[in-house]
């Protein structure tokens, strides 16, 4: 069989089906929200590629030191044959998991971008000869059904995506995650940390503005995918810490009063001067929270590896 095989368990259209549905919810509810998926169409994941080379946003040097620093520490401990990658994107940081893991037979990446999955899957398979790449088109906060490689599997979540959900859908989440995994598995899941307010709004809300052109690309993406009318220039970014819940919170607010259509959901949303569309939580953890939403979901914390300065980790857990 041919060492790359790329398989979808998302139906082509279940992405418009599933933006109008957000949509719809979204922008009839108050407070207006949108969920953070829909900032990443071929804009949006060129723009946060340059988020991840502002001085401000430290979460991907912090990840990538980690795991400079801890790959072989990882590869020891979870000893895999198979490594899952959710959320792969280009699988550039994925490199030195796999340049760590010496006995490893397959790598399944899954991304709701087939383009990125077939690009990332040619090159690795180029580069580790010997190495079957098995890439899965699906949506990882829905159903995924994994291939039947070979065990131990090492299911990798990094980047801190984890803290784009609520709190109640991580532990959904999580359980999901659990309920693809054996004895012998682990899940290598990545978290940023709580830190000083000022380091991390500023990480959100950057000097040169690319967050800012970041968090409005989610109103061009309405506007192209359904028709909409939203003028960008007619919000301003937003991004605040919520100490409380521990989390940043991305928003747009309107500068004035207007009215949007949205011809394909025959919608007409009124925002009031200074009403904020909620467009993104980014939870920030500590040690203690994440062992214990893992362990609500059947998983038990075994290693906790930070970057020098304290500012991300990197977790391992098995069942
Ligand atoms: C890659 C989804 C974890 O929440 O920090 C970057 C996305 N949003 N700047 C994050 C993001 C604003 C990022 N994640």
């Amino acid at each position: 069989m041919s060492p790359f095989q790329i398989s979808r368990t998302l139906p082509e259209d279940a992405t418009d089906a599933a933006l109008r549905a957000d949509v719809l919810r979204g922008l009839t509810t108050t407070p207006k929200t949108l969920p953070p998926k829909w900032f990443y169409d071929a804009r949006g994941s060129e723009l946060f590629e340059r988020i991840t080379e502002l001085p401000e946003y430290y979460p991907t040097r912090a990840e990538r030191e980690i795991l400079v620093d801890r790959a072989g520490d990882i590869a020891r401990a979870a000893d895999a044959r198979t490594l899952v990658e959710l959320g792969s994107g280009s699988s550039e940081k994925t490199r030195l998991l796999l340049d760590a893991l010496t006995g490893l037979h397959t790598y399944v990446p899954v991304d709701v971008s087939e383009s990125a999955l077939a690009q990332a899957g040619h090159a690795l398979i180029a580069e580790r000869p010997g190495l079957d790449v098995h890439a899965l088109i699906a949506d990882f906060t829905k159903e995924v059904a994994l291939p039947g490689t070979p065990g131990p599997r090492l299911l990798a979540f990094l980047g801190g995506t984890i803290g784009n959900l609520l709190p109640s859908e991580r532990a959904v989440f999580l359980g999901s995650l659990r309920a693809l995994l054996s004895p012998g598995d682990t899940l290598l899941l990545g978290t940023d940390l709580v830190k000083d307010e000022e380091t991390l709004v500023r990480a959100y809300d950057d000097a040169a503005g690319v967050t800012a052109l970041f968090n409005k690309n989610v109103l061009a993406v309405v506007n192209r995918e359904l028709g909409a009318d939203f003028d960008p220039g007619a919000f301003d970014h937003v991004a605040l810490w919520d100490a409380r819940n521990e989390w940043i919170e991305m928003r747009l607010r309107s500068r004035a009063e207007q009215t949007v259509k949205i011809p394909a959901l025959g919608l007409a949303v009124d925002f009031a001067p200074g009403e904020e569309l909620r467009t993104e939580v980014s939870a920030k953890f500590r040690e203690d929270g994440v062992r214990a939403e893992l362990a609500a979901a059947g998983l038990e914390l075994t290693h906790w590896w930070t970057d020098g300065a304290g500012r991300f980790a990197l977790s391992l857990s098995t069942v």
